[in-house]
């Protein structure tokens, strides 16, 4: 027995699976119904669901379409999925995975409130060893990841943040019991998370204060009930709509633009994005009304124009309209809200630019800033972001050949193969690992996991059998990767997306770019050719 009076017991399994969000889910569903291999799914949480049962924060909504938004693997479960609006709520998408983990029949294979704390590769047994915060030891060929794109939470450290007396929470790692209503609250941060939840809790505070470092470009999402029509061609036109998902660049369920900014004269310029702007979506403004936004600054600077003019006629106070106004480039994640801009002329919504006036301390009584004022708070909302891609590699201890530690291994910024591998840790498949797709991200996390199966089935018949990357293949997608992103301006704004949010964090690439139809088609060679990106180590006679 331990010490949480859980018996601690060794065990072998074919394949482990960390994490049971979209990727973690899904890989049981393969590994286990499809393949019919042994298979265990553990996850720190109390629930399944991953990203949607952490961040339960008000306003917590995809920014994805729903009809893209979901599984694409069995029709029949499309079929029966109704999503009524455009775009769908944390509850909703919460609720649809615990929908597909009981349909599938997964739930009695999945253990909950349990982490995986360390994972040691044996080179000689060619098995892995994984340490669980239960006690437990797990031996198993397979070891895949699905720990979590945007996962490990970022906290800030203000000085005197034990001396606040209200509460600090993170928006991450939301306390469902939280009532705001009526209460003096304060958002760091103004993401895509932090224009959702300063729309959502505005609504029901006293008083909301905005903290905001860097303004950001938003527009709105036009969230909205499907038709009927719509509904039902979602359904009749399944297989039409999902090819043309993974035949697109960022998946999401659009045809992306072919037209340069400059090919049209400004009146039509306009009428792309006034009609862009009323049908709504992020993604949509971005890649839908032109091909070149996020390559060619003069063509960035035409859409970022458009955004700052509305802002201009939405916020009615000009001081407040000037803080919110961007300046730079459009070039992070392009972001979608609910009336955001809208929400800074209520009379209980003030805005801080903490650019201007930065944070100096918490208080007793809330936040001080540089110019003496304490903004007296109830509760202090982060919605300061997360240590995305490796973060929570990072925090674990894992151990490849030679006892090599990853985050070692990654000391100059994580790097990977396709997103999925990395050198000197065999047979350990990592879901939206470095260096994947920038994508919608279910289509790409069904397409990693069907090619991780695919590996699973090509080693599984044979005994002890591994696949590891070749050092060489790595450091050549990481350069596939860094050129691609050099042709965009995405590098040049500082976000998550190149890990420019952590301090002291390196900035490096941590997507592929080159959209999902380019990544499919490297994937299906690399299987077809057997591999031929990796070392395949049989440590004894095959058996097929
Ligand atoms: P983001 O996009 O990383 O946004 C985090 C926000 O928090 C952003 O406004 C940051 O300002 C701000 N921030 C971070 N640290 C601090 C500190 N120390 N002080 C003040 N402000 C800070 O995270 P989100 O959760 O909004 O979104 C992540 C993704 O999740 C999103 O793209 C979707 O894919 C879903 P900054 O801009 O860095 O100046």
């Amino acid at each position: 027995m331990n010490t949480t009076g859980h018996e601690a017991n060794t065990y072998e399994l074919d394949a482990l699976i960390v994490g049971a969000g979209f990727g973690g889910i899904y890989s049981l569903y393969k590994l286990r119904n499809e393949l019919g291999l042994n298979v265990q799914t553990i996850d720190r949480a109390a629930g399944v669901g991953g990203t949607w049962f952490w961040n339960q924060y008000p306003g917590a909504l995809s920014d994805s379409e729903s009809h893209v938004y979901q599984y694409s693997f069995d029709r029949d479960l499309y079929n029966d999925t109704n999503w009524g609006t455009k775009f769908v709520t944390q509850p909703e998408i919460l609720a649809y995975l615990n929908g597909v983990v009981d349909r599938y029949d997964l739930r009695k294979d999945i253990r909950l409130e349990t982490s995986m704390t360390s994972a040691t590769f044996d080179d000689r047994a060619g098995t892995w060893t994984v340490a669980t915060d239960k006690g437990d030891t797990i031996i198993c060929r397979f070891l895949i990841t699905g720990l979590g794109l945007l996962s490990a939470i970022n906290k800030p450290d203000f000085p005197g943040a034990d001396d606040f007396k209200g509460e600090i929470v993170h928006t991450g790692a939301w306390p469902t019991d939280l009532d705001l209503t009526g209460k003096r609250v304060g958002v760091i941060g103004n993401g895509s998370t932090g224009g959702q939840v300063i729309t959502a809790v505005a609504k029901v505070a006293g008083h909301l204060t905005s903290f905001q470092r860097t303004p950001q470009y938003s527009v709105p999402a036009g969230n909205r009930a499907w038709t009927a029509e719509e509904l039902q061609a979602q359904k009749d036109n399944f297989e039409e709509n999902w090819n043309q998902v993974k035949t697109s660049s960022v998946a999401m369920g659009f045809v992306e633009s072919e037209v340069e900014m400059f090919s049209v004269s400004a009146e039509e310029r306009e009428r792309i994005f006034e009609a862009a702007w009323q049908n709504g979506g992020g993604f949509r403004f971005m890649f839908e009304t032109f091909c070149d936004i996020a390559t060619n600054p003069e063509a960035n600077e035409e859409a970022a124009k458009f955004i700052r003019r509305k802002i201009g006629e939405i916020v009615h106070d000009p001081e407040t309209a000037r803080k919110l106004t961007p300046t730079d480039l459009y070039a992070r994640r392009p972001l979608c809200d609910s009336g955001l801009y809208e929400t800074f002329n209520q009379p209980n919504v003030s805005l801080v630019s903490i650019k201007e006036n930065p944070i100096v301390e918490l208080t007793e009584a809330g936040v001080k800033t540089a110019d003496g004022v304490i903004h007296e708070l109830d509760v202090l909302i982060c919605a300061t972001g997360f240590d995305a891609v490796d973060g929570n590699y990072k925090r674990i201890d894992i151990r490849g050949r030679n006892n090599e530690l990853l985050r070692d291994h990654w000391v100059d910024g994580p790097t990977s193969y396709l997103g999925m591998a990395t050198s000197g840790f065999p047979n350990m498949f990592m879901i939206l690992g470095p260096n994947g797709p920038f994508t919608n991200l279910p289509p790409s996390i069904e397409t990693q996991v069907e090619w991780i199966a695919g590996a699973i089935g090509y080693l599984a018949p044979k005994s002890g059998a591994w696949l590891e990357v070749r050092p060489e293949t790595e450091s050549e997608w990481t350069d596939i990767c860094a050129d691609i992103a050099d042709q965009t301006l995405f590098p040049k704004a500082a976000s998550w997306i190149f890990g420019a949010n952590i301090p002291g964090k390196k900035r490096t690439v941590m997507f592929y770019l080159g959209g999902i139809a380019a990544y499919r088609e490297i994937l299906d060679s690399e299987a077809a050719e057997g591999y031929p990106g990796f070392v395949s180590h049989v440590s004894e006679p095959a058996l097929v």
